[in-house]
């Protein structure tokens, strides 16, 4: 675990989103992290596949000047040395990324490291690797991460017995699957596109954390 203030940040993390440059132009990033952040999000990430680093370094120090504004701590996925460079809060990495200790090597001991996860079996590994959170999905299959088979709801209340990390369920989450999603057993969502492309970006974040438990 990377420091206790991190892990009560955590526990009582709720809604994740993710500013995703598949989705937002680098030009409106700024502004879409406010809407987020002022809707209620709990936790942020930038994640911005096929970037330069350089363009990635840039924006996520714009971005963390308004995530701690908002006292929303600032993910970046797949770029350790960058989460390091800026003073994130967190980085993410996937499968196919380096492990969670060798992250955290080049992190240091006061960040988060969080990882996703497509199975129960990628799950548990996940915690015993050392993950601070997972997330499990995708949930629904997804445009934002079309290579991936859809896992369904029905590991969701197993997946929550076998780990103790906290888990955010993603993948094609939205306000009309909520309730569902929910009455599986899920406690923590990330929302992606259903936020950024929303018409209301800032009343679709409220509405659908006023879903949650
Ligand atoms: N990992 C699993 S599903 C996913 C990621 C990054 C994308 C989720 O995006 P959306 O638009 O909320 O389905
Ligand atoms: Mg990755």
């Amino acid at each position: 675990m990377s420091s206790p203030s991190h892990a009560s940040t955590l526990a009582q993390a709720r809604l994740y989103g993710i500013v995703d440059l598949g989705y937002v132009q680098p030009r409106t990033v700024v502004t879409m992290t406010r809407a987020l952040c002022e809707g209620g999000v709990d936790l942020l990430q930038l994640r911005a596949k096929n970037i330069d680093p350089a363009t990635i370094e840039s924006l996520s120090r714009e971005m963390l000047r308004v995530t701690r504004d908002h006292g929303v701590p600032l993910i970046i996925n797949d770029h350790p040395e960058i989460a390091a460079s800026i003073g994130s809060d967190g980085v993410h990495v996937g499968q196919d990324d380096d492990s969670v200790a060798r992250t955290r090597q080049v992190v240091g001991p006061g960040v988060m490291v969080g990882k996703s996860t497509h199975s129960l079996p990628q799950a548990v590994a996940a915690q015993a690797e050392g993950a601070d959170y997972i997330g499990f999905g995708p949930l629904y299959a997804t445009g934002t991460k079309p290579d991936y088979i859809p896992v369904g709801l029905q590991d969701i209340a197993e997946v929550h017995r076998q780990v103790q990390v906290p888990i955010f369920c993603i993948g094609g989450v939205n306000q009309a699957r909520i309730g569902e999603i929910i009455s599986s057993g899920a406690r923590r969502v990330v929302v992606v596109s259903a936020f950024l492309l929303a018409p209301d970006v800032q009343t679709e974040v409220r509405q659908l954390k006023a879903a949650l438990p």
